[in-house]
């Protein structure tokens, strides 16, 4: 088995608790050893296959070459069928308060225990080998390595989902995945058969306001919510159950990027975001979020427009308000892609006593699902017992053999009763942490039928909608014409526009504009074309109440936090010439604000500042990119200036900023770099710092007052006034 070395690379930043000690054990390294084969016997040449003279043929006898090409040959496995890109991080959890009155669950109830958790953040539709920038929902999945075994909160960056029932899901991910005749396109949900069957299935509705909004398009994973969409259960030791929604809230806030700039970040670094968490957290800048509840009465289950079950649906924070009650800091990357991030299995069947399921439709299907999966894709059923998937605690029952069982199992007996074993390993009674489900009363006949106080499909897609700010909006808009646009099928996209119109007649009408095509009259009961063969099409009809809530504020991403720069990405455009202190005062200065600063300059190699000190530059104009920066700085310095001037890549670099309405700051001695912008003529002559903040612009000769409003301006991340009139030469 793997061996312990004392010379093992553990960054200083990297924590350890008790699943890092655990997975110990495991690893292998190494460092100073040398070469084995599988079992063990020292190889002495792994690079000439054995032959029958030197330039004779390869003799099969020849172990050495069979073993590697062989175990190479399996070295694939199949790759999820949703959410197959994904990166990961180890960490921990901590609650902040006792939360017994709600819950048993021990790791929610004791403010003093560190539960370690290992999250794995994905993209949905794309193949393992996609863009990161794809326009998707993320998954965020959390497993909990709890002192009652393993939780796992296998949730979404987004609230809600696209269908009511799992039996769905199958036509759903088939619709979203790349065409089955020629496989295009990839990671991408603007194509005919997504649109087909999204245009025929009102339910949607809602998820695709969140899904054509900024929320698919997140500036980091460290900067996404998440949800666990469903309404779970809390069960109390009294068994008292109250209903509970989880939410995570980033502490970095929620920030999105353009969609051009997703666009090209797509081909500039299509490892966009998993590089973005591996830095990090390397950089020991630990994403954090806080855990979320908003908790319903078991007794308050039907006082509300919707239907909890409904996965459809959330819960306005109006109504519910979000309680914070306990932190979560990512601290350590995996040691190995493959072995953690690829082979973690998570279920949303994973639950310790103290949570439990309610009857929603999709929550019940995903049950089956998530085990089924594992089964193929990690080889059979002993997944649980690769490394990252075991519990922290021990695992004792009859369950035998099977591939790869790791497990040796003493004695004679597994099954149960057994009386050679004085019945060992004994059921857990509930005093003991045995989990007892939830009594829930159920008494119903068997029936293939939606209930009706599902059907409202429209109320909470226009409450999205209504409830984000005109930039945001816009997005939307450009966002749907973009998907519909590329739609081939003239009635898909006419239908699509029917069912928009639903939701808001403006919005629909500023698409139809963008498709040059008129919103047909579809009445309600016509929308839906997912209905039983022998149903009845007006039982199936949708229905589209007002709503009684006209907004609700924590639905749009303006208001959340804008008040830090940490692990921003600024870029420092610079040449031979340049003056240090310009560079330095401001670089200084965010650095200190914990952003990561970057000087890009025409090579690599150095450049010779004009008071000839040295610099070593991080990036040239040819490795780096505007689109993975967060803002642009240019120092003065006469040659620096005059160079970056006639630089075509660092005019383009700012122009590029500009369109994607980052913040840009500049010495007033390199006034005339900005002059080379396509956007310097839209500038106040005056940059007073109203007018500054407002347009996320700064030039100024004080190098003080400059760096300072210039983090003011990167906390603010996005100026989207900027995309008025949206059409820019960049
Ligand atoms: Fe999943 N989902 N899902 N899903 N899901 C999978 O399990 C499934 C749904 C989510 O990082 C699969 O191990 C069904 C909602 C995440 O490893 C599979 C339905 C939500 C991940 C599966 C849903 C999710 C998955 C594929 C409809 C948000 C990635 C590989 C009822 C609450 C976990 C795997 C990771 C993965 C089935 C809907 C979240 C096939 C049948 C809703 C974050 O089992």
């Amino acid at each position: 088995m793997a061996k312990k070395s004392s010379e093992k690379k553990v960054a200083p930043v990297q924590q350890e608790n008790e699943k890092a000690a655990k997975l110990e054990s495991f690893v292998a390294d190494s460092t100073g050893e040398l070469m084995t084969t599988n079992h063990g016997v020292k190889i002495n040449d792994d690079q000439n296959s054995l032959k029958a003279g030197e330039r004779g043929a390869t003799l099969l006898e020849d172990f050495i070459l069979r073993e590697k090409i062989t175990h190479f040959d399996h070295e694939r496995i199949p790759e999820r069928i949703v959410h197959a890109r994904g990166s990961a991080a180890h960490g921990v959890f901590k609650v902040y308060e006792d939360m017994s009155e709600l819950t048993r669950a021990a790791f929610l109830c004791d403010p003093g225990a560190e539960t370690p958790v290992f999250v794995r953040f994905s993209t949905v539709a794309g193949s393992r080998g996609s863009t990161d920038l794809a326009r998707d929902v993320r998954g965020f999945a959390v497993k909990f390595y709890t002192q009652e075994g393993n939780f796992d909160l296998v949730g979404n960056n987004m609230p809600v989902f696209f269908i009511q029932d799992a039996v769905k899901f199958p036509d759903l991910i088939h619709a979203v995945k790349p065409e089955p005749d020629n496989e295009m396109p990839q990671a991408a949900s603007a194509h005919d058969t997504f649109w087909d069957f999204i245009s025929q299935m009102p339910e949607s509705a809602h998820m695709i306001m969140w899904a054509m909004s900024d929320r698919a398009l997140p500036r980091s994973y460290r900067m996404m919510e998440g949800f666990g969409v469903h309404t779970f259960r809390f069960v109390n030791a009294k068994g008292v159950s109250s209903f509970v929604k989880f939410h995570w809230k980033p502490l970095l806030g929620v920030h999105a990027v353009a969609w051009d700039e997703a666009q090209n970040i797509s081909g500039k670094d299509p490892d966009y975001h998993r590089r973005d968490l591996w830095d990090a957290i390397e950089a020991g800048a630990f994403p954090e979020w806080e855990l979320g509840v908003q908790i319903v009465p078991e007794e308050d289950e039907f006082k509300f427009e919707f239907d909890l079950l409904d996965p459809t649906k959330l819960i306005p924070e109006e109504l519910v308000p979000v309680q914070r009650i306990g932190k979560m800091t990512l601290n350590r990357n995996p040691d190995n892609f493959f072995a953690e991030t690829e082979q973690v299995a998570f279920h949303v069947g994973h639950v310790v006593p103290g949570i439990d399921f309610t009857n929603d439709p999709l929550l019940q299907g995903r049950l089956f699902s998530y085990t089924d999966t594992q089964l193929i894709r990690l080889g059979g059923p002993n997944f649980h017992e690769i490394p990252i998937n075991r519990p922290v605690v021990p695992v004792h029952n009859n369950q035998r053999d099977g591939h790869m069982r790791q497990t040796i199992n003493r004695g004679k007996t597994s099954y149960g009763p057994n009386g050679i074993a004085a019945n060992d390993p004994q059921q857990a009674k509930a005093a003991d942490g045995g989990f007892v489900s939830y009594n829930e009363r159920i008494d119903a006949r068997k029936i293939r039928a939606r209930s009706r106080s599902f059907f409202d499909h429209f109320s909470q897609a226009r409450l999205f909608f209504n409830s984000q700010s005109d930039p945001e909006k816009n997005h939307i808009i450009d966002a749907l014409s973009f998907e519909l646009g590329k739609v081939k099928a003239v009635e898909i996209r006419e239908r699509m526009l029917a069912v928009l119109a639903q939701i808001d007649k403006g919005l629909a009408g500023e698409i139809a504009f963008a498709l040059g095509l008129h919103i047909p009259k579809i009445p309600l009961e016509e929308l839906n074309n997912s209905i039983p063969a022998d149903g009845d099409r007006a039982d199936y009809a949708s229905t589209n109440p007002e709503g009684s809530l006209a907004k609700s504020e924590a639905l749009s991403m303006a208001g959340t936090i804008k008040d830090n720069i940490k692990t921003r990405k600024i870029a420092i455009l610079a040449a031979d010439g340049v003056d240090e202190k310009s560079l330095s005062k401001v670089k200084d200065t965010l650095v200190a604000e914990g952003a990561v600063v970057h000087i890009i300059a025409p090579k690599l190699g150095e450049i010779t500042s004009k008071g000839d000190k040295k610099i070593v530059p991080d990036e040239s104009f040819l490795t780096a990119a505007s689109v993975l920066y967060d803002a642009v700085y240019v120092p003065g310095g006469g040659n620096s200036v005059a160079t970056l001037e006639a630089e075509a890549n660092a005019v383009h670099f700012l122009n590029e900023a500009f369109k994607h309405c980052k913040a840009i700051a500049a010495d007033d001695e390199a006034i005339q770099v900005l002059e080379s912008t396509y956007f310097f003529k839209k500038l106040p002559a005056d940059y007073a710092k109203e007018t500054v903040l407002r347009e996320g612009i700064i030039v100024s000769a004080d190098f003080n007052e400059l760096a300072s409003t210039f983090v003011e301006m990167i906390a603010l991340h996005r100026f989207w006034e900027r995309e008025n009139p949206r059409k820019i030469p960049a």
